[in-house]
C-alpha cells in the first residue's frame, strides 16, 4: 500500500486550552505521522480562502472568526490510507455524534470548536497542504 498524505489544523479551541500533545497522542497512536508542523495565527482572507467552499453556508462568518479567533496549528501527516484514517480517529463534525475514542467526543467543545480539521478526499488533501506549506517544509 503506497503512503498518503493530508492535511490536518489544530484549531483555536485547542491552543487555547494549551491541548495541542494530546491532540498530537491520537494522530501518533493512529499510526500516522507528522511529516510539516508550524503555528501560525490565519489572517481573515487566509482562513476565508481556505474555507471558500463552505462560503454561501450560514455558518461561513462565525467559522471564519472562530478560526481567527488564536493560533492554530497546522500539519502535513503522513500514513497508509492517511486521509479516511484521520478522519476516523478525528470523529463526527459534531462532537454529540462522534465515536467513542475520537478526539472529537473526547476532546471538541461543540459542533464548531471541534478541535481538528482534516481533508476529506485526495484532490483536496493537496490544495490543502499547498495552501499552507512550500515543498521544502515538508519532510517525509
Ligand atoms: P473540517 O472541514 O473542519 O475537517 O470538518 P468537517 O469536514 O467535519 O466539517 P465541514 O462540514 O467541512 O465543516 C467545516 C467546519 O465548519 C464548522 N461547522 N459549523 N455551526 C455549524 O452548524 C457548523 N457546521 C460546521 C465546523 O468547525 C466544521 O469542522
Ligand atoms: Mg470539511
Amino acid at each position: 500500500m503506497a503512503l498518503e498524505r493530508t492535511f490536518s489544523i489544530i484549531k483555536p479551541d485547542a491552543t487555547r486550552r494549551n491541548i495541542t500533545g494530546k491532540v498530537l497522542s491520537y494522530i501518533e497512536g493512529a499510526g500516522l505521522r507528522v511529516i510539516a508542523q508550524k503555528r501560525i495565527h490565519m489572517s481573515k482572507a487566509q482562513a476565508e480562502g481556505f474555507y471558500a467552499v463552505h462560503k454561501e453556508r450560514p455558518f461561513f462568518g462565525e467559522l471564519v472568526e472562530f478560526m481567527i479567533s488564536g493560533p492554530v496549528v497546522v500539519q502535513v501527516l503522513e500514513g497508509e490510507n492517511a486521509i479516511a484514517k484521520y478522519r476516523e480517529v478525528m470523529g463526527a463534525t459534531n462532537p454529540a455524534n462522534a465515536a467513542q475514542g475520537t478526539i472529537r467526543k473526547d476532546l471538541a467543545e461543540s459542533i464548531e470548536a471541534n478541535t481538528v480539521h482534516g481533508s476529506d478526499a485526495p484532490e483536496t488533501a493537496a490544495q490543502e497542504i499547498a495552501y499552507f506549506f512550500k515543498d521544502d517544509e515538508i519532510v517525509g
